[in-house]
């Protein structure tokens, strides 16, 4: 097989370097004149300096929910969540499998074209024909040479809210679902809530999968079930390998409680998945002024060490109207609304969008590092800081050395003479 050097790549927007390819991996870093003599046969491909990034990794997007924000025979005109769960219940029953896989591709598409290689989709299985379940165990399998799919088994009208939930998501996980979801702070009672959490982990425990749960998406500052998945991957040993999505919450709690709970997410190794626009969508809507903006603590998670993602969440569907697949977009977003807008946080944002997401989804087989697949991203800009200005595009996407998608970008006529 032929080797590949990509010379002038600007890793993650930090390093200069090139790197050679061999076999689908990364087989060597260095100066350019070090790898041509190393590899004399090498094709050569020139990165100009742009940002050459880990592909992007989408931690939380419902796939199975893509393009149906017009299925329900009513809008959510509220804009709120629980509506939303609302529309959807009602809907839900009409899909078939194919329609489901149909909508889904045109997602994955869009998320190949962005740059995105690894995402975790969150389907509904409170539905005891699991359709969306088995349209995304064969969309995984099919779409595996372009994209890492993790499938989390999420009961969105609850573990106990909807009569047999649990044995839904037990079944789902038999069926092949990668990571047990919940959504506690719809249960009906905050005991059932705290009932679900545990479930979960029972579930976790006996299955060896992962957990992520919908938590605390709400402005109820008496919503604390981040809480109990804290203790409960400390006390389970299950340090990385849970996450809490959301916790919107989190922005409306008093600093004292929140103060204390830095420590216990830091003991659990929470990882934590923000969904920026999704979220300052949803929120806030039972606010005159002032308004919440919906996000989690993003900056205080960060500064004490505790992994953070941003997510999609959702493409057009009855809890958002619009969506793309473009983390650029949330990153932007995400880190307007975090307030972390110092040069040296933006310089240093990438992460949000790359690392922590296939931090959180345990891919071990990520990054720049002889031995590695060859995974990467290139962006067309030089610098982080023109790449978040300027929402920047992916232009190239390798996936085990094999280039999966190349864009080129936009030219721009014009008339002028200066
Ligand atoms: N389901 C849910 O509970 N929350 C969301 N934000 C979406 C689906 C998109
Ligand atoms: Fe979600």
């Amino acid at each position: 097989m032929t080797v590949m050097i990509y010379k002038n790549a600007n890793l993650n927007g930090k390093e200069m370097k090139s790197f050679a390819v061999e076999n689908g991996r990364f087989a060597a870093f260095g100066e350019f004149s070090a790898l041509e003599k190393q590899y004399p046969q090498a094709k050569i491909e020139d990165l100009k300096g742009r940002i050459t990034a880990c592909p992007f990794a989408d931690a939380h997007i419902h796939l199975d929910y893509v393009y149906t924000a017009s299925l329900p025979a009513k809008a959510t005109a509220s804009g709120t969540l629980f509506e939303a769960i609302d529309n959807w219940s009602e809907a839900k029953d009409r899909l078939t499998t194919e329609e489901i896989k149909k909508r889904a591709y045109i997602a994955v598409k869009q998320q190949i074209a962005c740059g995105v290689q690894y995402v975790r989709t969150h389907v509904d299985v409170t539905d005891p024909k699991l359709t969306a379940l088995k349209a995304m165990l064969e969309l995984k399998e099919e779409v595996r040479d372009y994209m890492t799919l993790q499938i989390v088994a999420f009961p969105q009208e609850g573990f106990f809210a909807y009569k047999g939930g649990a044995e839904l998501v037990e079944e789902a996980l038999k069926m092949g679902a990668d990571v047990v979801g919940g959504i506690p702070h719809f249960e009906f009672t905050r005991e059932d809530g705290v009932a679900s959490v545990k479930k979960g982990f029972e579930l976790a425990m006996k299955y060896d999968k992962l957990l992520d749960f919908h938590c605390d998406e709400t402005d109820d500052d008496q919503s604390r079930f981040v809480e109990s998945i804290a203790a409960l991957t400390y006390f389970n040993g299950m340090q990385g390998r849970s996450a809490a999505s959301h916790t919107c919450a989190m922005g409306s709690y008093n600093n004292a409680y929140a103060f204390k709970m830095m420590s216990k997410f830091k003991k659990a190794g929470l990882n934590f998945i923000v969904c920026p626009t999704e979220n300052c969508y949803l929120q806030g809507r039972y606010d005159s002024y002032p308004k919440r903006r919906g996000i989690s603590r993003v900056d205080e998670l960060t500064k004490n060490g505790l992994n953070v993602s941003f997510a999609q969440d959702s493409i057009s569907d009855p809890w958002y109207p619009l969506g793309n697949g473009n983390l650029m977009h949330q990153l932007d977003f995400g880190l307007h609304l975090s307030h972390m807008m110092s040069i040296p946080e933006i310089e240093d944002s990438l992460k949000f969008v790359t690392d922590n997401g296939a931090r959180t989804m345990c891919i071990k087989d990520y990054g720049f590092k002889c031995g590695n697949s060859a995974n990467f991203v290139v962006l067309d800009a030089d610098n982080t800081v023109d790449a978040v200005r300027n929402t920047s595009e992916t232009v190239l996407s390798v996936r085990e050395g094999r280039e999966i998608m190349r864009k080129e970008p936009a030219k721009v006529l014009t008339s002028y003479s200066f």
